[in-house]
C-alpha cells in the first residue's frame, strides 16, 4: 500500500490517532509521514506501536515536502525500514539497489532531493532543480529501532534535511 497513513503529493495528508492503544502501521512507500510537495503527518498518541515501511516513509520529505512521524508516548515502539529480501527474491519491491544489496529506504527522518534531472524536462543545464525537503521522526521515548535499509535515520541528500 502506497500513499497512505499520513501521506501527500501536492497537498496535505494527516493521520492522527490520539488513543493509547497499540497500533500496527504497515505500508510500502510514501506513507507514515511521507511528503512530496506538501505536508504529511502521522501522529500517534500512545501504545506500543509498530511501524513498517519500505521506502520514503516514517518522516520523509521529498522535493518541496515536509514529512513528520510523531509518536508522542514513551511506549516501546518498533520502527522497521525493511532492508532487503535479497536480489534473487522475485517478490522484492522496486526499491532494491544492487550496489548496496538492499533497499534504499529514505525512512525514519530523511530528506531527499531530485538530482537526476527528472524534473529538468530534458535540459541538462536544469538538472538538480529539485531541492530536497525535510523529514522528521520524533519519538517520546521507549523506542526500538530495528536494522534499517541504507539512507535512513536523520539522512539528507541533495539540499535536504533529515532529523
Ligand atoms: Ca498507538
Ligand atoms: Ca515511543
Amino acid at each position: 500500500m502506497r500513499l497512505s497513513q499520513g501521506s501527500c503529493t501536492f497537498g496535505v495528508g494527516i493521520l492522527a490517532d490520539f488513543g493509547n492503544e497499540a497500533d500496527v502501521y504497515d505500508a510500502e512507500a510514501l506513507c507514515q509521514g511521507g511528503a512530496f510537495a506538501g505536508i504529511a503527518i502521522l501522529v500517534d498518541g500512545g501504545g506500543a506501536d509498530e511501524y513498517t515501511a519500505w521506502n520514503k516513509s516514517q518522516g520523509f520529505g521529498g522535493v518541496m515536502g515536509i514529512g513528520y512521524l510523531i509518536d508522542q508516548s514513551d511506549n516501546m515502539d518498533i520502527y522497521m525500514a525493511e532492508p532487503s529480501l535479497g536480489a534473487a527474491d522475485a517478490t522484492r519491491p522496486e526499491y532494491y539497489y544492487d550496489a548496496y544489496e538492499s533497499n534504499i529506504s529514505n525512512c525514519q527522518g530523511a530528506g531527499w532531493g531530485a538530482r537526476w534531472g527528472w524534473l529538468s524536462f530534458g535540459d541538462p543545464a536544469q538538472n538538480e532543480v529539485g531541492s530536497g525537503g525535510l523529514g522528521i521522526l520524533v519519538d517520546g521515548g521507549g523506542t526500538t529501532l530495528t536494522p534499517a535499509a541504507p539512507s535512513a535515520r536523520a539522512a539528507g541528500s541533495t539540499r535536504a534535511r533529515g532529523s
